[in-house]
């Protein structure tokens, strides 16, 4: 738990439950076990697998997961029907979150129900969690096409069955950080319970709306490594991590282990075989580089200058790139001095047009730079 923003939150990984749902995911067993233990390694919260009623593999990778022993919760997802929660209960994991669409789109063309028949479904499924001593959350699925007063009539009947976490899914990512700030505002007036917050990342506010969701009062938050999922997947850890990171570094930091964040999505990337995006948070290929002679001077003397969280947090390297059209001298002069070479002012600045003159016609390696850099010294 970590209390950036003054409040608790917590945050369930869903890379083995949402994640499978990612159209290059096809995890082995093996797979599930190595990106577990990189997970508790990291120290989220709570690590949701898939429903065991999903398939009989599903059952026995919940059981090799709960038996690793790990320090994070282990809950898994279900239908809202009896069957599935005891497929769950006996697998042993120690929580459950349990789901209902609530939009008239999903209502119609998925399950069929009225919202008095979700209300009067989700009782015994509810029940009978709540007396294999699980953690039991229930939620909306699509709860941003959903009526409020709807949601609100469901969210009190789940807390009159004495759920302990409600739910509300951005199903198709539609929500605005506005929207979901209004709804967590509203569900967290009309329950005392927990609440957690799922969000798609189809139109790109999906870290910013897990953001907005904990600051109206949401206590848990649903991500995974690298965002994947269903399309383009949910809330990716790293960003969530960096948001609110910023916001309380120390809190961050010493709750989760961020120099584990690398390692755990060279996994995740390597086992569904996709590229870690360049301009990832905290671990893209980019994340540290510093290029515009304005910002590499400044960078010099104080890499807090464009940088909000240090690259040393999460055991990456930072990049001043030198041998650029747009460079400076001070750039210049600090790989001068980087190799052991002093230049007087207006030397300075004749090697550093030469230099931007030399980009021009393509950037400038390392090695070439300290060249021109050695051959002006000698000269
Ligand atoms: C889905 C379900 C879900 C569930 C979220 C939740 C969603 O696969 O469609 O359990 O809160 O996005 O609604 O992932
Ligand atoms: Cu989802």
């Amino acid at each position: 738990m970590s209390a950036a923003l003054g409040k608790p939150w917590r945050i369930i990984d869903s890379t083995l439950r949402e994640g499978e749902q990612f159209a290059k995911a096809n995890f082995r067993t093996e797979d599930k076990v190595a990106i577990a233990r990189l997970l508790d390694g990291f120290g989220v919260d709570y690590i949701e697998l898939t429903s065991p009623a999903a398939s009989p593999q599903s059952q026995r990778d919940a059981e090799r997961i709960v038996k690793l022993g790990l320090s994070a919760q282990v809950i898994t997802h279900a239908r809202c029907v009896v069957d599935d929660v005891r497929a769950a209960i006996d697998t042993g994991v120690q929580g459950i979150g349990l789901l209902f669409a609530t939009s008239r789109i999903l209502r119609e063309a998925s399950h069929g129900r009225s919202i008095q028949q979700i209300i009067d479904a989700m009782a015994a499924p509810v029940e009978l969690a709540l007396a294999a001593g699980l953690e039991t959350r229930f939620s909306a699925e699509d709860a941003f096409r959903s009526e409020e007063a709807d949601l609100m009539a469901v969210y009190r009947a789940a807390e009159a069955l004495g759920v302990h976490r409600v739910g509300a899914a951005d199903t198709v990512g539609i929500a605005t950080p506005r929207q979901v700030y209004a709804l967590f505002r509203q569900i967290r007036r009309t329950v005392k319970c927990d609440i957690g917050f799922h969000g798609h990342d189809d139109t790109g506010c999906a870290v910013a709306n897990a953001y907005e969701a904990v600051s109206a009062g949401a206590t848990h938050v649903d991500v995974s490594v690298l965002g994947i999922g269903e399309r383009v997947g949910i809330t990716p850890l790293g960003g969530f991590i960096a948001r609110m990171y910023s916001l309380d570094p120390q809190g961050v930091s010493a709750r989760y282990r961020l120099g584990q964040l690398r390692e755990l999505e060279r996994l995740v990337a390597r086992i569904t075989d996709v590229e870690i995006p360049f301009n990832n948070p905290l671990t893209g290929e980019t994340a540290y580089s510093h290029k515009a002679g304005m910002h590499l001077k400044a960078m010099l003397t104080n890499p807090g200058s464009y940088e909000v969280i240090p690259p040393e947090a999460v055991g990456a390297a930072r990049q001043l790139i030198v041998g650029s059209r747009l460079t400076g001298k001070h750039a210049v002069a600090y790989r001068a001095r980087e190799i052991g070479l002093k230049f007087g002012e207006s030397e300075l600045k004749t090697i550093t047009a030469r230099i931007k003159d030399m980009a021009d016609r393509g950037e400038l390696t390392e090695g070439q730079i300290d060249e021109i850099l050695r051959d002006s010294f000698t000269a």
